[in-house]
C-alpha cells in the first residue's frame, strides 16, 4: 500500500489566529502531499513499498544508496507532518493548556519545570538555522525525555543518521519557513511563542505513554 495523505483532524482555519487557514491548507495539502508522492515514487517496486513510513525511516541505512536521500527527505517529511498535525488542536484540544499526569512528571524529571522545558524547546526551535524541526523525544535507553532539533525532514526515529537525537518523538514543531511565513514572515520567535497555545497535550501524553 502506498503512503496516503492523512485527513486533518480539524478544519484548515481551526488553529486561527495562531496558524492561518491558507498556511494550513497549503502546508498540509501541497507540502505534505508532495512528500507523500515523492516517497511513494522512491519506494515503488522495492520491498519497502508495503512497510509503514515509520518502519521505512527506522531502516534508513538499509535503503539502497540511490534512493536513500529521497526516502530520508520524503518519508521523513511524511512521518514528521503526520505527527505535527495531531499534536495541535483548537483551543485546549481537550488535553488542557499544560501537560498533565505522567507526562508532566516526566517533563519535570528531565527539565525541572514545565517553564524550563518550554524555554529549552523554544531555544532548540530558534537555534535551528534554516529548515528543520524541534522535538521532544523519549530516549528509551536513558528512559528520559530529551529536546533536540534536526535539519530538513530528519526524524529522531532515523537512529544513527541523527546521532544525538535518537528516540521516539512525542512532540514536534516544524520551523521551516513554509510553516509560518505567510503570517509571521521572518518572525519565527512569534510563531513559536504562539504555537504553545495550540499544542494538544492530551495527544502528547498518549504518545509518551505509548513510547515508554
Ligand atoms: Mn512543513
Amino acid at each position: 500500500m502506498p503512503f496516503t495523505l492523512p485527513t486533518l483532524p480539524y478544519a484548515f482555519g481551526a488553529l486561527e489566529p495562531t496558524i492561518d487557514a491558507q498556511t494550513m491548507e497549503i502546508h498540509s495539502q501541497k507540502h505534505h502531499g508532495a512528500y507523500v508522492a515523492n516517497a511513494n515514487k522512491a519506494l515503488e517496486g522495492t520491498r519497502w513499498a508495503d512497510q509503514s513510513p515509520e518502519a521505512v525511516i527506522k531502516a534508513l541505512g538499509e535503503i539502497p544508496d540511490d534512493k536513500r536521500t529521497a526516502v530520508r527527505n520524503n518519508a521523513g517529511g511524511h512521518v514528521n507532518h503526520s505527527l505535527f498535525w495531531t499534536v495541535m488542536a483548537p483551543g485546549d484540544g481537550g488535553g488542557g493548556v499544560e501537560p498533565s499526569g505522567a507526562l508532566s512528571d516526566a517533563i519535570k524529571d528531565s527539565f525541572s519545570t514545565v517553564q524550563q522545558f518550554k524555554e529549552q524547546f523554544t531555544a532548540a526551535a530558534m537555534g535551528r538555522f534554516g529548515s528543520g524541526w524541534a522535538w521532544l523525544i523519549y530516549h528509551p535507553g536513558e528512559k528520559k525525555l530529551i529536546i533536540a532539533s534536526t535539519a530538513n525532514q530528519d526524524n529522531p526515529l532515523m537512529g544513527k543518521a541523527v546521532a544525538g537525537c535518537e528516540g521516539v518523538p512525542i512532540l514536534g514543531l516544524d520551523v521551516w519557513e513554509h510553516a509560518y511565513y505567510l503570517k509571521y514572515q521572518n518572525r519565527r520567535a512569534e510563531y513559536v511563542a504562539a504555537w504553545w497555545g495550540v499544542v494538544n497535550w492530551g495527544v502528547v501524553g498518549q504518545l509518551y505513554a505509548k513510547a515508554r
